[in-house]
């Protein structure tokens, strides 16, 4: 008896940024259902090469002409590498800001039709935790993190009308192993919808520039995806079970920026660098 070849993946090489991140180091793992080769790329030391399946190259997303060479030979670009938090917006301009465009660049140049984009639910964090949002609400940026957030999702709305290259961004809600506070069983994608999610993104026909909020099937949502169905994206995970553990905490003060909006703490971060006095 002869046994069949397996099926080809649907794509040769997937270049996936902020592999040594936390969202980084699970995706290393899941996408190469998807590609022949996973070529994984941070600034920071990440776990070796497994083999000839499983690249791994250092790279600044802030070197164009590193990004240039990093995307050769690539068929697709999962992007989660840049600064994952509010910091100060020098710091945010050149990974995020600087590091977007180049991977645009780069993947124009090299012929790639398709990117998925790690945006964040930050660009949108300002607004208030009883008000529902979709993929056409207007967007609240809470922060330089989030602006850059912003500026990616136009990035690619340019690179689709312009060259033909097609993104999805994932508007990521909080993604880690467990919800960690109140907010989080609104907010809260567990590893394997985040996974489901990519997968999704990856393989839906005919996305334009599409915006999806990546969150679980939690009981209390603050986002609808009715403009992402085309997608395909069907959570199956749910904060609740852990919502007893968390009801433990001792809950926010009701000003708390954890309780009064969608975007959390990070709509009080900074200001960051002030001028000392007699330079103002
Ligand atoms: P992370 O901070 O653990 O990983 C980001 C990675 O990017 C790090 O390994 C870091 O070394 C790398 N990086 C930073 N600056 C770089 C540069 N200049 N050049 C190359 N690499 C650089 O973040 P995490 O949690 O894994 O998130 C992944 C992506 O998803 C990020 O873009 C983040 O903004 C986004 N996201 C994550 C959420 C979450 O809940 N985990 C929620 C919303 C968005
Ligand atoms: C994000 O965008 C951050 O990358 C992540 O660290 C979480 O803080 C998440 O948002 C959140 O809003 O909980």
């Amino acid at each position: 008896m002869t046994t069949q070849p397996a099926s080809p993946k649907p794509f040769n090489r997937i270049l996936l940024t902020g592999a040594a991140g936390g969202l980084g180091q699970i995706l290393r793992e899941t996408l190469q259902a998807h590609a022949e080769i996973v070529r994984s790329s941070d600034i920071s030391p990440m776990a070796p090469s497994r083999g000839q399946h499983d690249e791994v190259i250092n790279c600044n997303l802030a070197d164009k002409a590193a990004v240039a060479a990093l995307v050769k030979d690539v068929d697709a670009i999962v992007h989660l590498g840049g600064i994952s938090v509010e910091r100060p917006f020098e710091e945010i301009m050149e990974a995020n800001i600087r590091g977007t465009f180049h991977i645009y660049e780069a993947a124009r140049q090299h012929g790639v039709k398709r990117i998925v984009f790690a945006s964040s639910n930050h660009v949108t964090g300002f607004y208030p935790q009883d008000v529902e949002l979709d993929a056409h609400s207007q967007r609240r940026p809470d922060g330089y993190y989030g602006l850059s957030k912003a500026y990616g999702e136009d990035m690619a709305t340019f690179y689709f009308h312009r060259y033909g290259i097609e993104t999805v961004s994932l508007r990521i809600g909080s993604s880690f192993p467990e919800p960690r506070n109140l907010r989080m069983l609104s907010t809260w994608l567990s590893y394997p919808d985040l996974e489901h999610l990519v997968a999704r993104a990856l393989l839906a026909s005919n996305v334009g520039h599409s915006v999806v909020y990546g969150v679980s099937n939690n009981r209390d949502q603050w986002w609808s995806n009715r403009h992402a169905a085309h997608l395909g994206f069907a959570p199956q995970d749910s904060s609740e079970v852990f919502r007893t553990q968390i009801e433990q905490q001792p809950k926010p003060a009701a000003d708390d920026p954890n309780s009064l909006f969608q975007g959390g703490a990070f709509t009080a971060a900074g200001p960051f660098g002030d001028l000392p006095e007699t330079h103002q």
